[in-house]
């Protein structure tokens, strides 16, 4: 089946970050690093630093004599990380099948989503949107097949921009593609390249694999492939999600059981939307939660291999009657049945 993968990289990150906190900031040369007097280094910087020659990992004494009109700022890493959390959040809400890279950077594996009509440039149009609205931080997005094509897109209009490269587009996108955008092509196997005469992906689709296995071992079949935009490996996700649910705090508190038993059709029509970013994972149980009107929490569940919406009604019915008193949030959820070994983590998605 043909995939669609996403990768997401926020714009200049940590920069962004300490930007968005301090306009002043703003239309200023910016760096984020360690300081001179410790030997530190640029952990990133803004666009403008950019334009002086300011780089990640350039050491901060050489950055502030290429550019002496720049502020530094020593990193924040608990606020990123913080930030970065709230972003991957917004990913598992479309998908389970997201494997991060590091803080501001994932993949998303989107294949048979359904939503937005399964439009891969739509939904990711839609994840930079709604990090924009949560953090008034731009992203860039790749679309492509395959990881390598979608990693090198997400730079192709940085910052702040998507770039989409569909199946159809990939034989002629990887002609003029420079051999060192494959990962694993530096210095050595570049040069080496370089040295036999190949620059791009069109001029290595014209070595045979026998010989670039000769030159590079396993790595020449990698690149066989990877010269004409093939790349198999999958998105490895580093979660899994031991619980889905959906819940909603209504404006006025709900009165009478009846008055809470209408809601629950909703709720479940959402929970069903919701439960396709969790692929098909096996459901073992299903479960209410209620918050009532003086804050006390109750929740009961069933084990259940689906989503009836039956059962949702009579666990809300039972539980409601145990307590008789005013609501104010209803949940529907499920659990999932889980192989021993996996790490996990439950996710509420309100
Ligand atoms: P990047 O995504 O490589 O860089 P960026 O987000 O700052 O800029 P852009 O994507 O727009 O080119 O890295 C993400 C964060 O990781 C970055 O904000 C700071 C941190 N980082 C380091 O601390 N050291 C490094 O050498 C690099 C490359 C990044
Ligand atoms: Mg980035």
């Amino acid at each position: 089946m043909q995939r669609k993968i996403i990768h997401i990289d926020m714009d200049c990150f940590y920069a962004a970050i300490e930007e968005r906190n301090n306009p002043k900031l703003r239309d200023k040369p910016l760096a984020v690093g360690g300081s001179p007097e410790r030997r530190g280094v640029i952990c990133t910087c803004n666009y403008i630093a950019r334009k002086y020659g300011i780089h990640s990992a350039m050491a901060t004494s050489k950055a502030l004599k290429t550019c002496p009109d720049l502020t530094l700022i020593e990193p924040n890493m608990p606020l990123y990380a913080k930030i970065s959390k709230a972003i991957h959040n917004i990913f598992y809400e479309y998908t389970d099948m997201v494997e991060p890279l590091s803080l501001d950077e994932a993949f998303l594996d989107i294949t048979g989503l359904t939503i937005k009509n399964g439009s891969a440039t739509l939904i990711a149009r839609e994840i930079r949107q709604k990090i924009f609205a949560a953090q008034k931080l731009t992203a860039s997005a790749g679309v492509a097949p395959n990881k390598f094509l979608a990693k090198i897109a997400s730079d192709w209009r940085k910052p702040n921009g998507i770039f989409v490269i569909t199946p159809g587009q990939v034989e002629n996108f990887v002609l003029t593609l420079p051999v060192t955008k494959i990962f694993g092509v530096v210095k050595v196997t570049a040069e080496k390249l370089f040295n036999l005469g190949i620059k791009t992906c069109s001029d290595l689709q014209q070595m045979p694999m026998i010989t670039l296995v000769k030159e590079f071992g396993s790595f020449g079949t990698k690149l066989y492939k990877l010269a004409r935009g093939i790349d198999e490996r999958p998105v490895e996700p580093n979660r899994v999600r031991k619980s889905l649910s959906v819940e909603h705090t209504f404006a006025a508190d709900l009165f009478t059981l009846n008055e809470c038993l209408r809601k629950i059709p909703d709720l479940h029509r959402e929970l069903k939307n919701r439960l396709q970013a969790a692929k098909n994972k096996p459901i073992i149980k299903q479960f209410i939660k209620i918050k009532f009107n003086d804050f006390s929490l109750a929740t009961k569940e069933t084990l259940s291999a689906t989503i009836a919406l039956s059962n949702y009604t009579e666990l809300f019915a039972q539980c409601y009657k145990q307590h008789n008193k005013p609501v104010r949030l209803i949940g529907l959820g499920v659990r999932f049945k889980l192989k021993s070994s996996q790490p996990t983590e439950s996710l509420n998605l309100f």
